[in-house]
C-alpha cells in the first residue's frame, strides 16, 4: 500500500480523503492555504504544509508548490480530489515525472478526455452511444457546416472542444443564426479556453443528466457501480443528486453499464471515473467524461458498499481489482443534498463564521462535511459546507430520511441553502421523480 499520500485539496473532499487514507495506514500530508490553517483535515493529518496565500492561483492550483510539498514531506502520491487540479493533464504529467504517483488516470487520458472532442470521438469507436453531431471539429467550409446542421436537424447546440460543464456552449433554433452562433462561440473559447475547436451536436431539450460510475485498474480490468441522477442543477451546479436513478431498469443499468466498464477495459482506464450522459425517451447519450473522484460519489458509496476512495488509493498502489462485476449489487436509494454557504434567494455566497452547527443523523443519514462550531468559511473558494446523504430501502424512505435530516440539522452565523432543499424535497414533481434539467431553473421562476 502507499505510504504517505499528499491531499491536494480543502475542505469536505479533503477530509474524506484523509480518512479513507487513515482506514488503509497511509499517513498523510495536508497542504492548505494561510486561510484555512483551521481546516479539520489540516489538523487530523499527520503533517501540513502551507502552500501559500489564500488565492487559488497561487496555494491548491500552484503545481511546484504541491511538488514541493510532496518533495519536503517524502511523500509517495498525490490526491488531487475534485476541481482545483483533478483533470489538468499537465499537473498529473509533472506529478509522474518528479517521481510520484497521481492518484488518477494517466496524463493522456486526462488530457483525451479534456478534449471533448477527442473523448466524443474515442468513445464512438468504444461503442458508447453519443448524441448525433459533427464527429470532427467544425471547420471554415460553411457550405459543408449548414448541410450537416441540417442533417442533424434543428434545434443545435454549439459546444467548445475545451469548454465542458456548462462553459462555452449556445443553442441555436434556427438556420439563420447558425454560422454567426459559431463564430461567436469560437471567439469566447478562444478567449476562454485558447482553443477555438468547437463542434455541433442535435440540441435534447427535455434531457436527464444521468451519469455511470467506473473503476479501473489501468491493467485491463474495470466494473461499473451503476448509475447517478443528477439532474436538479442551477447554472451548471449540482444541488441534489441520487442512486440509483428514478425509473432505470436493471436492464437499462446494466446495458449502458457494461459498456462504459468494456470501454474502460479496452483503454485501460485506470481509477475512478464517471460517464456523463443525458437521458431522454428511453436512451442514453455520452456528453463528456470525468476522470475524476466527484462530489456525488456518496450516493453510489451508499446504494453499493463500495468505499470509491479507498478503491482509488488502491488502484494507485498498483494492485488488480479486488472487485468483480457479479460483486457488485445495487441495494436501496441514496439521496444527496449539498448544502452551500449561501443566500437561498438569490445564490449568493455567504462566508462567515459558523456560530454553532447540530449535524443531523440517526439510521441512514451520513454526513460528509468539514464545518463545526466557530468554523470561519472563508470567501475565496467553493461555497459547499456539507453534504447529507440519506440511505433507505426505498426511495421513499430515502426521502423521508433526509426531510428528517434537513429539518435536524441547524447552522448558525451564515446563510445556507438548507431550506431551499427542504421546499425541493417537498414538492411534487421531485418526489415523484424523474425530473429533467430544467426542473429547478423552472420551479424557482413561478
Ligand atoms: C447538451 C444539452 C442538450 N443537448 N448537449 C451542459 C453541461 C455540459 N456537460 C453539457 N451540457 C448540456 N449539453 C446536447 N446535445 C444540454 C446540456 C445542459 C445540461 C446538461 C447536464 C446537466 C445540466 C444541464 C443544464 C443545461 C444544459
Amino acid at each position: 500500500m502507499l505510504n504517505k499520500v499528499v491531499i491536494a485539496n480543502r475542505g469536505e473532499i479533503a477530509l474524506r480523503i484523509l480518512r479513507a487514507c487513515k482506514e488503509l495506514n497511509i499517513r498523510t500530508v495536508a497542504v492548505h492555504s494561510t486561510a484555512d490553517r483551521d481546516l479539520l483535515h489540516v489538523r487530523l493529518a499527520d503533517e501540513s504544509v502551507c502552500i501559500g496565500p489564500p488565492s487559488p492561483a497561487e496555494s491548491y492550483l500552484s503545481i511546484p508548490s504541491i511538488i514541493s510539498a510532496a518533495e519536503i514531506t517524502d511523500a509517495v502520491a498525490i490526491h488531487p480530489g475534485y476541481g482545483f487540479l483533478a483533470e489538468n493533464a499537465n499537473f498529473a504529467e509533472q506529478v509522474e515525472k518528479s517521481g510520484f504517483i497521481f492518484i488518477g488516470p494517466h496524463a493522456e487520458t486526462i488530457r483525451q478526455m479534456g478534449d471533448k472532442v477527442a473523448a466524443i470521438q474515442a468513445m464512438k469507436r468504444l461503442n458508447i452511444p453519443c448524441v448525433p453531431g459533427s464527429s470532427d471539429p467544425i471547420d471554415d467550409n460553411d457550405e459543408a457546416t449548414l448541410r450537416m446542421a441540417r442533417d442533424i436537424g434543428y434545434p443545435i447546440i454549439i459546444k467548445a472542444a475545451g469548454g465542458g460543464g456548462g462553459r462555452g456552449m449556445r443553442v441555436v433554433h434556427t438556420e439563420s443564426h447558425l454560422l454567426n452562433a459559431i463564430a461567436m462561440t469560437r471567439n469566447e473559447a478562444r478567449a476562454a479556453f485558447n482553443n477555438d475547436k468547437v463542434y455541433m451536436e442535435k440540441y435534447l431539450q427535455t434531457p436527464r443528466h444521468i451519469e455511470i460510475q467506473v473503476l479501473g485498474d489501468g491493467q485491463g480490468d474495470a466494473v461499473y457501480l451503476g448509475e447517478r441522477d443528477c439532474s436538479i442543477q442551477r447554472r451548471h451546479q449540482k444541488i441534489i443528486e441520487e442512486a440509483p436513478a428514478p425509473g432505470i431498469t436493471a436492464e437499462q443499468r446494466a446495458a449502458i453499464g457494461e459498456r462504459c466498464a468494456q470501454a474502460c477495459r479496452d483503454m485501460k482506464y485506470r481509477g475512478a471515473g464517471t460517464f456523463e450522459f443525458l437521458y431522454e425517451n428511453g436512451e442514453f447519450y455520452f456528453i463528456e467524461m470525468n476522470t475524476r473522484i466527484q462530489v456525488e460519489h456518496p450516493v453510489t458509496e451508499m446504494i453499493t458498499g463500495i468505499d470509491l476512495v479507498k478503491q482509488q488509493l488502491r488502484i494507485a498502489s498498483g494492485e488488480k481489482l479486488s472487485l468483480k462485476q457479479s460483486d457488485i449489487k445495487i441495494k436501496g436509494h441514496a439521496i444527496e443534498c449539498r448544502i452551500n454557504a449561501e443566500d437561498p434567494n438569490n445564490f449568493t455566497p455567504s462566508p462567515g463564521t459558523i456560530t454553532y452547527f447540530h449535524a443531523p443523523g440517526g439510521p441512514g443519514i451520513r454526513v460528509d462535511s468539514h464545518i463545526y462550531s466557530s468554523y470561519k468559511v472563508p470567501p475565496y473558494y467553493d461555497s459547499l459546507i456539507a453534504k447529507i446523504i440519506a440511505y433507505g430501502e426505498t426511495r421513499e424512505i430515502a426521502l423521508s430520511r433526509m426531510r428528517n435530516a434537513l429539518e435536524e440539522m441547524v447552522i448558525e452565523g451564515i446563510k445556507t441553502n438548507q431550506s431551499l432543499h427542504l421546499d425541493i424535497l417537498r414538492g411534487t414533481d421531485f418526489q415523484r421523480g424523474g425530473v429533467n434539467i430544467h426542473f429547478l431553473e423552472h420551479w424557482l421562476n413561478l
